[in-house]
């Protein structure tokens, strides 16, 4: 079973008042698998307004929670998905819930 999860961190304004300098860039989405209790990759620079998508591979449940509460994508099961996509700026650091020592950072740049 798959579920997938929308969310939206704030959106930028700056982007918005510079429409002639804007350049349209295609949002990507990147994976970050999560296995053998572990984020990979558990470092990942993205672009604005990208999406992550956390697979989980692993048998146990694992989440990918923000350090600030800017996120959580709630408890996955083996196989299950949840997919974020991010604003204009922004780093954010993150765990997983119940193996805290699991960590990740996402950044937008
Ligand atoms: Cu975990």
């Amino acid at each position: 079973m798959t579920t997938r999860r929308q969310f939206l961190t704030r959106a930028a304004t700056a982007a918005a008042a510079l429409p002639l300098l804007a350049t349209v860039a295609r949002a990507e989405t990147h994976v970050v698998t999560i296995k053998n209790m572990a984020f990979s990759p558990a470092d990942l620079t993205i672009a604005p307004g990208d999406t992550v998508t956390w697979v989980n591979e692993d048998r146990m449940r694992h989440s990918a929670e923000d350090l600030n509460g800017a996120f959580d994508t709630g408890l996955l099961g083996r196989g299950d998905s949840a997919s974020l996509t991010f604003g204009n700026s922004g780093s954010f650091s993150y765990r997983c819930g119940p193996h805290r020592n699991m960590r990740g950072t996402i950044t937008i740049a």
